[in-house]
C-alpha cells in the first residue's frame, strides 16, 4: 500500500493485515514527521518470496529504514534484517499469550549477528519515531521537525491543568 507520492523512506511490513491496526500508528507517526513511508501484509511464512523481492528493491527506491511487526512466533523482522543491511525495527504484535509475550522475545532475543532494534509490544509509534532520529542523522530539516515534536510533547505537560502552578 503506497502512502504518498514522493519515494517511500521508510519501509513498512507486517506478517497479516490482522497487524494493520497497530502498524499504521506508525503509519501515522511518520506521516505528522513529514516522512514518506509505505506499509505492506506480507507474511515471511507464507509468501517468502514477495517478502524478498520487497527487501531486495526497497534500497534502490529509496527506503532507508524498516519497520517489521509481527505476532506469535514473530521471525518476519530477523528476516528482514537478515536481507538487508538497512536498520531494522521489529514491533511485537499484541497476542493472547501474556499480551504479546511470544511476540516480544521472538523478536528482541536474536541470535548474535543479525540485530534487529526492539520495541515496546505494540510500540509502533516508538518504532516511527526511532526510524526518523535515524533519518534525521543525515536531514536537518527532518531534525529540526523532531525536536519540534520533542518541545511540543513537553509544553503539552507542562501546560496541562493538573500541573497549574508548579
Ligand atoms: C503473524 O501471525 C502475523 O504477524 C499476525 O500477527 C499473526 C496472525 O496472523 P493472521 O492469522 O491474523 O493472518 O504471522
Amino acid at each position: 500500500m503506497a502512502e504518498g507520492t514522493q519515494p517511500s523512506r521508510v519501509g513498512i511490513v507486517c506478517g497479516s493485515r490482522s497487524d494493520f491496526p497497530v502498524m499504521e500508528k506508525a503509519v501515522e507517526m511518520l506521516g505528522k514527521l513529514e516522512i514518506p513511508c509505505e506499509l505492506h501484509a506480507i507474511s515471511a511464512h507464507r509468501a517468502p518470496d514477495l517478502l524478498f523481492r520487497f527487501i531486495g528493491g526497497a534500497e534502490e527506491r529509496g527506503i532507508r529504514v524498516f519497520i517489521a511487526g509481527a505476532g506469535g512466533a514473530a521471525h518476519l523482522p530477523g528476516v528482514v534484517a537478515a536481507k538487508t543491511i538497512l536498520p531494522v525495527i521489529g514491533v511485537p504484535i499484541p497476542t493472547q499469550i501474556g499480551g504479546g509475550l511470544d511476540s516480544l522475545l521472538s523478536i528482541v532475543q536474536m541470535p548474535k549477528g543479525i540485530p534487529v532494534a526492539t520495541v515496546a509490544v505494540g510500540g509502533a509509534e516508538n518504532a516511527a519515531l526511532l526510524a526518523a532520529e535515524i533519518l534525521a542523522i543525515s536531514d536537518p530539516a527532518l531534525r529540526a521537525r523532531l525536536l519540534a515534536y520533542r518541545e511540543a510533547q513537553t509544553k503539552a505537560i507542562e501546560e496541562d491543568e493538573s500541573n497549574a502552578g508548579l
